[in-house]
């Protein structure tokens, strides 16, 4: 049913999805605004840390099923994976969407189909089939057109792991919601192409609500987690040992405090709940202020250990792990970064330790980059900020050391 496929954008799900599809026979045009992308994977590499992902993207393009190009060209089904982040007071960000629309719609013919994968707020697969009619008004669509429109428009969100992307696409369930049965029915049979889990079927709506909620989940029960941190710190507390105990009922599963909630989703999708629903998300809400409130306690925390130490102008700070979360190269929306930068801007010298990169960030130009020995040795306060598993070889070292913020319960983990 499907021969060619074009994805619009290529990167962290286009990128596999692409080249999945790519390597089960489909021919797929793969499209991205940025010739630097275009060119590397067109060369058979790729542009972004993904286990597995490197050796199936040569493989799809030494073999002719993967192209990358600039623009759209006719195909049977298009699939667009832009970013939607937030603009100004946390408002959903469409353009990007809006654009794919504007670069699809040329080319679009009777008889296709369009998928959008990005995670949006509800009712941005109606927009985007607006904004497709508007722009091609000699085809129909299912607004009009229901079951025979020319155009078939389906939502149908990305719900994988960074780092596991490529086993993830394969064996997750996917959540199809059509805008009509027809575009349900044919979408699913595309991702049936690859895709080893259930293709279940719902309405646009419910689908996008669903991506927004599993994120959403995860944000108010890390939230929870976070702010029995700071209840236990009050009360004298050891929270780790709580939760430990905590979870041994067999209905409790608490996940775990850390420095704030980092990446490009869980941060950012509650917000779209919010924006849709401002007066009745208030546990949503309170989730998001409360995560983003904790990198300011950790700061609050780390001052405090700095007073103690006597040297308030000259104490060093060691600065444990600067990616979003642990044993990942992954800086962007990073609390550890955000403390890190704060601690630089407060004019500390910094010892930092990420075994993950090889260069820090220039926003930490002038600090130093060292081994986690090496930072701990030097440093007269240590904030372990990430718990990656190259930290655990150093816990009896740490715990000689006079002054150490865990914001992540390193120490009490091993
Ligand atoms: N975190 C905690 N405590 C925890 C778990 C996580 O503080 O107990 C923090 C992490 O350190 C990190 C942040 O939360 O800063 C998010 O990490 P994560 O591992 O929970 O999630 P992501 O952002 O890597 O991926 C999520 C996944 N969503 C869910 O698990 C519901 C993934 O399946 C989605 O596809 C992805 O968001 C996405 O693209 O939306």
């Amino acid at each position: 049913m499907f021969d060619h496929i074009c994805m619009i954008g290529l990167g962290y799900i286009g990128l596999p999805t692409a080249t999945l599809f790519a390597s089960r026979g489909v021919r797929v045009t793969g499209v991205d605004v940025v010739p630097h992308v275009v060119e590397t994977i067109n060369s058979g590499r790729i542009h972004i840390v993904e286990p597995e992902l490197d050796g199936l993207v040569h493989a799809a393009v030494n073999d002719g099923h993967l192209r990358a190009s600039l623009t759209p060209e006719p195909a049977q089904a298009f699939l667009i994976a832009v970013p939607t982040p937030f603009k100004e007071g946390h408002r959903p960000d469409l353009s990007y969407i809006e654009a794919a629309a504007g670069a699809i719609a040329p080319v679009l013919a009777q008889g296709n189909l369009v998928v959008l994968e990005s995670t949006s707020p509800v009712g941005a697969t109606e927009q985007l089939a607006r904004w497709l009619a508007a722009a091609r008004p000699d085809l129909s669509f299912p607004a009009t057109a229901g079951e025979q429109a020319d155009v078939q428009v389906a939502y149908c969100p990305e719900r994988v792991l960074p780092g596991q992307v490529v086993r993830e696409l394969v064996s997750n369930d996917r959540v199809i919601g059509g805008l009509t049965k027809r575009a349900s029915d044919m979408a699913s049979a595309l991702y049936q192409v690859f895709v080893q889990g259930q293709c279940v079927v719902t309405n646009a709506r419910t689908a996008e609500m669903c991506k927004l909620t599993e994120n959403s989940f995860r944000d108010v029960n890390i939230a929870f987690a976070n702010e029995l941190s700071l209840i236990c710190d009050r009360l004298d507390i050891d929270v780790w040992e709580l939760i430990a105990l905590a979870n041994r009922h067999p209905r409790v599963n608490i996940l775990t405090p850390g420095p704030g909630v980092g990446g490009h989703c869980i941060a950012v999708d509650p917000w779209f709940i919010v924006d849709s629903a401002p007066e009745q998300a208030r546990l949503i809400h309170t989730a998001r202020l409360v995560n983003d409130h904790k990198p300011e306690w950790v700061l609050e925390r780390v001052a405090r250990a700095v007073e103690a130490t006597g040297q308030r102008e000259s104490a060093s700070v060691a600065v444990l792990g600067l990616a979003f979360k642990p044993d990942i190269d992954d800086l962007r929306e990073s609390p550890a970064m955000q403390i890190a930068q704060a601690l630089s801007r407060q004019g500390r010298t910094l010892w930092i330790a990420e075994p993950h990169i090889e260069q820090v960030p220039p926003s930490l130009a002038h600090q130093a980059l060292v081994s986690p020995a090496e930072a701990i040795e030097r440093a007269d306060v240590v904030v372990i900020l990430v718990a990656h598993q190259a930290f655990g070889a150093l816990r009896e070292r740490l715990r000689r050391h006079a002054a150490v913020v865990d914001a992540v319960g390193l120490l009490r983990r091993g």
